[in-house]
């Protein structure tokens, strides 16, 4: 068995060696014809932050050109834009400045940026904010202020189940307008009957 192998190795040298220059030829070749890929970013994808992030940085493989890229940061309501001002190049790096954020939740980034090569590369990536940002604190107050002014404290328990599903405000309001409509059909009658 070690006779054969020995030939067979010999054999398979320049085989190999000619797959090697092959694939380093793709290699050196592949970077100058490739476009653009992100490697990674700050903050990274799929992961979790604490505190809201002031900046968005977007790290490529290759710097793409300059001031062609296009950065969006949607919140979780799927709607609202944080992204602040125009994205800025450093080499491989593109960078956008972030308004304060506001719900914890899932927040998406969208890119795009033109390639060294002209090929436009686009993505999305996601990050997800675990504590509201400064923006949901102002939202929150405000929100929270706002049954408590409009709920009078008639029945506690109704205000105790309204208060953890303030988006269905609908729902407890219609008992306090029925309440209100009893209130004044009850002064109305009590002024008719001391003028008769
Ligand atoms: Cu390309």
């Amino acid at each position: 068995m070690t006779h054969t192998s020995a030939p067979r190795g010999a054999l398979l040298r320049p085989a190999l060696v000619a797959a090697l220059i092959g694939l380093l030829a793709l290699v050196g070749a592949g970077p100058a014809l490739a476009h653009a890929v992100l490697e990674s970013s700050d903050p990274a994808d799929g992961s979790s932050v604490a505190t809201a992030p002031s900046r968005i940085t977007l790290t490529f493989d290759e710097a793409p050109t300059p001031d062609t890229a296009t950065i969006t940061v949607v919140g979780p309501d799927g709607t609202t834009h944080y992204e602040s001002g125009a994205p800025t190049s450093d080499g491989a790096k593109v960078s956008v400045g972030v308004a304060p954020l506001g719900a914890a939740g899932k927040y998406e980034i969208g890119y795009r940026v033109v390639s060294d090569d002209g090929h436009p590369v686009s993505g999305a990536l996601s990050f997800t904010l675990t504590t509201p940002g400064p923006a949901a604190a102002a939202a929150t107050t405000s929100s929270a202020a706002a049954p408590a002014s409009t709920a009078p404290a008639v029945t506690p328990s109704n205000a105790a189940a309204a208060s953890p599903a303030p988006d269905q405000g609908g729902v407890p309001a219609w008992p306090f307008v029925l309440l209100a409509i009893v209130v004044v059909i009850g002064a109305v009658v009590l002024v008719l009957r001391r003028r008769a």
